[in-house]
């Protein structure tokens, strides 16, 4: 890989050879998506003047990578989830290194179910378990990658090997490297996993570790940034290439408007909120989730650690006026809110030390022999693991 893969080869000037050049196909950089200069709310739209300014500088963006890069705006494009799941699938045809991101703070809901289907049975499966950061610095690695491993056991994957990452600050890049090319064995080398995980942020890394180029590919913390594959050249002319993160719709960024969502990506340590809660007690989780400790062991106080967002704001109150706080506090005392107020609930007993996940939002570890109750917005996924911390 070298500085002048990404260099434009010559200057265009007329309308006739942009034209000509976009019949053959340009590609924005950015995003992958197939560049064009007619439908503004399409994947890979530049007007004609940008485009033809934009031929003659280094990088080619789209209107929509620009915005993003430059004022961390989302331009909604029209997107088909279908078309995703397609260029996924086209992996099993080929034979090469299957990378398959997570992110351990959203591990439920970053999880793609059947991916060896997906990817084809034959090729190996480098998980690349990001986000590390955000996980308390107490947790022991070997820990937390026997916890990875389980999960992956559980869903039916038998990785090649298992690495944890931080893609955004990485210390072990070069280990991820060396793995990689061990395991592609001369193929080429497909990133995938769900929108979101840090596919981009990773491959980014590479590029600046061979070629010093920055930021090459748009990151963001939008849902469904790339938009269609990036082959970034390797040595051997094989590629390493980035793919489009598939859009779970049991993610909670549906269930929350675009602000909000900011607020709730952690972007630190989480710090672990510990609460004795009496049976019949009640968190809010901001104005949009809440937990009801319902029994315990004997009726006795028990101990919960909550990890979400450290500015989210967690309210304890008495589960009897829990439904009618709610009613009369959402969006003052309980915010931020999710778009719509009604939250549906889920019923649990404990019977080991488990995290009850609200995907995509954060959990709770709770101990065994409890009652308890969790409520989400409609379509987000809340669920019983094993707990990793
Ligand atoms: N805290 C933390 N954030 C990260 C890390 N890696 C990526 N991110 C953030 O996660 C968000 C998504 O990163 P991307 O690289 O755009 O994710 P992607 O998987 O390419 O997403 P799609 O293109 O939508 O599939 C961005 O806000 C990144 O800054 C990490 O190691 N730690
Ligand atoms: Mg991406």
């Amino acid at each position: 890989m070298t500085k002048e893969t990404f260099s434009k080869e010559a200057q265009i000037a007329s309308d006739e050879a942009v034209q000509q050049a976009l019949a053959e196909g340009l590609y924005c950089i950015g995003c992958g998506a197939k560049m064009q200069t007619s439908a503004k709310d399409e994947a890979g739209y530049l007007p004609l003047g940008a485009l033809k300014k934009a031929l003659n500088s280094e990088q080619l963006l789209c209107q929509r990578c620009f915005r993003l890069r430059h004022y961390n705006e989302i331009q909604p494009v029209t997107l088909d989830d279908g078309e995703f799941a397609r260029l996924l699938h086209q992996v099993s045809d080929e034979r090469a290194l299957v990378v398959y991101v997570l992110d351990l703070f959203d591990f439920t809901g970053s999880a793609i179910p059947g991916l060896p289907r997906f990817v084809g049975a034959d090729n190996p499966i480098l998980v690349l378990a990001n986000k590390v950061d955000l996980l308390p610095r107490s947790l022991k690695e070997n820990k937390l990658k026997d916890w990875v491993r389980g999960r992956l056991k559980e869903a039916g994957i038998q990785p090649a090997a298992v690495e944890l990452m931080t893609a955004a600050h990485p210390k072990n890049l070069d280990d991820i490297l060396t793995k990689i090319d061990t395991l592609r064995a001369g193929r080429s080398v497909y990133v995938v996993g769900t929108t979101n995980v840090g596919k981009s942020t990773f491959i980014n890394q590479v590029i600046k570790s061979k070629t010093g180029i920055q930021e090459l590919i748009t990151t963001s913390r939008f849902p469904g940034t790339t938009l269609d594959q990036i082959a970034i050249p390797l040595d051997d002319g094989q590629s390493l290439i980035d793919t489009p993160g598939i859009i779970k719709e049991d993610q909670f960024a549906h269930a929350v408007d675009e602000q909000t969502l900011k607020y709730l990506l952690p972007k630190n340590e989480i710090k672990a909120r510990t609460y004795q809660l009496n049976p019949e007690q009640t968190l809010f989780i901001g104005g949009f989730a809440r937990f009801d400790l319902v029994t315990t062991p004997a009726g006795e106080k028990t101990a919960v650690t909550a990890y979400f967002e450290n500015n989210l704001n967690l309210h304890r109150t008495k589960l009897a006026g829990a439904d009618d706080f709610y009613a009369r506090h959402r969006g003052d005392l309980l915010q931020p809110v999710a778009k719509e107020a009604a939250l549906v609930a889920h019923s649990f007993k404990t019977k080991e030390k488990v995290d009850l996940v609200y995907a995509g939002l954060g959990f709770i570890t709770l101990p065994a022999g409890l009652a308890v109750v969790a409520y989400a917005p409609a379509g987000v996924t809340v669920l019983l693991r094993k707990a990793m911390i």
